[in-house]
């Protein structure tokens, strides 16, 4: 399976080593508009076929899927270029700029029959992943209260600085994230109200997020979500879990710790792996890039929806948007608004 990757930056690095870790599969390009970065990523890897154009690169061809690595602001055009190409699509969150943008990139590659799944990777984490088998198993009996927590005050800016300059940050940063795994432990949502506020005088957007979600499902949860709180120790970069359910509870604790209380109880160490390539404390996140490439190329390979298909990442995406508003309007917000 040959790939080809745009936007050689920052995160794009944990996605080229980790297809370099996927069996029969191999990136044959890369592309950047950046010459430095796209030296360096080239160099790094082995990559002689190297683009400062996207455009340029897909009409030479010569792969059968896109890895989308670039900022949300390039994500629409790209993705429109990869539909016309025929190619499938991995592209990184958050996804688009707006819902119209999101259901018209869906819309684009739906009609040539590729498959298009979103970056969203925190599902994938190991540790999430054993808390989100656990409820699905019913190993909690129906869960009917969750929180979803990130409390950090880890320095995302110095290498991400983009993230201090836009209007929006946490909710459309990381709280999609979090908000993605409230939907993958209780299903979708109906309603959303949020509050939202600035801390850190030094950017622009809002970096505590509070969340009140009702499910379909009936379950509520609480997704909270915060670079203010300085804590010790540093949590970055865990989600938090906190999950009632009729037949017990589930907490997934700082340290990677999963306890299920019930009848009986049992902690397990759910600690993901430091791989060769990955460093602490970003190995969670990284091992999860591992894990969701594969899920990538598996479904390619049986035909099978990714979990978090461009479809399923437009009801993430909505309560991002949902949020925004309910922040706003200071009310809540039913999802079918958007
Ligand atoms: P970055 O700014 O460091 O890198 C983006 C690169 O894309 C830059 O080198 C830029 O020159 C290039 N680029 C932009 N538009 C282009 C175009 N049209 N053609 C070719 N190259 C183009 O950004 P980053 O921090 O690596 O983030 C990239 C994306 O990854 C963002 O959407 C971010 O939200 C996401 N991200 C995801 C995770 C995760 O865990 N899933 C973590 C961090 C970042
Ligand atoms: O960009 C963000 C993401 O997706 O995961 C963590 C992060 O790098 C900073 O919030």
């Amino acid at each position: 399976m040959r790939g080809a990757l745009i936007g050689c930056g920052f995160f794009a690095r944990n996605q080229l080593h980790a297809w370099r870790d996927i069996d029969g599969v191999e990136i044959v390009a890369i592309c950047d508009q950046d010459e430095a970065r796209l030296t360096e990523a080239g160099e790094q890897f082995g990559i002689t076929r190297r683009h400062a154009d996207a455009a340029e690169m897909f009409a030479e061809g010569g792969f059968d899927f896109v890895d989308i690595a670039t900022t949300v602001g390039s994500h629409r055009p790209l993705v429109e270029m990869a539909a016309a190409a025929q190619v499938d699509v991995i592209c990184q969150k958050p996804f688009a700029l707006n819902m119209g943008d999101a259901r018209a990139m869906v819309e684009a590659v739906a009609a040539t029959g590729k498959t298009l799944m979103v970056h969203e990777n925190f599902r994938w984490q190991s540790a999430v992943r054993a808390a989100i088998d656990a409820v699905r198993a019913g190993a909690i009996g129906d869960p009917f209260f969750g929180r979803v927590s990130f409390r950090s005050g880890y320095d995302v800016f110095s290498g991400q600085p983009y993230l201090a300059e836009g209007t929006r940050f946490i909710i459309e940063d990381l709280g999609i994230h979090i908000l993605d795994i409230s939907r993958a432990l209780f299903g979708d949502v109906d309603r959303i109200s949020a509050t939202t506020r600035r801390i850190n005088p030094a950017i622009k957007g809002e970096d505590v997020a509070t969340m009140l979600l009702s499910h379909g499902s009936g379950v509520t949860s609480v997704v909270d979500c915060s670079y203010a709180t300085q804590r010790r120790p540093e949590t970055f970069p865990e989600t938090l879990l906190e999950i009632d359910g009729t037949g017990g509870t589930l907490r997934l604790d700082a340290g990677y710790r999963l306890t299920m209380q019930g009848a009986t109880e049992a902690v397990r160490d759910v600690a993901p792996p430091v791989l060769p390539w990955a460093e602490r404390p970003w190995h969670n996140i990284q091992e999860s890039v591992l894990l969701i490439q594969k899920h990538f190329v598996d479904c390619l390979r049986s035909g099978a929806a990714p979990e978090t298909s461009g479809q399923d990442n437009l009801r993430t995406f909505a309560l991002v948007e949902a949020a925004y508003l309910s922040a706003a309007e200071r009310r809540s917000v039913a999802l079918s608004e958007l």
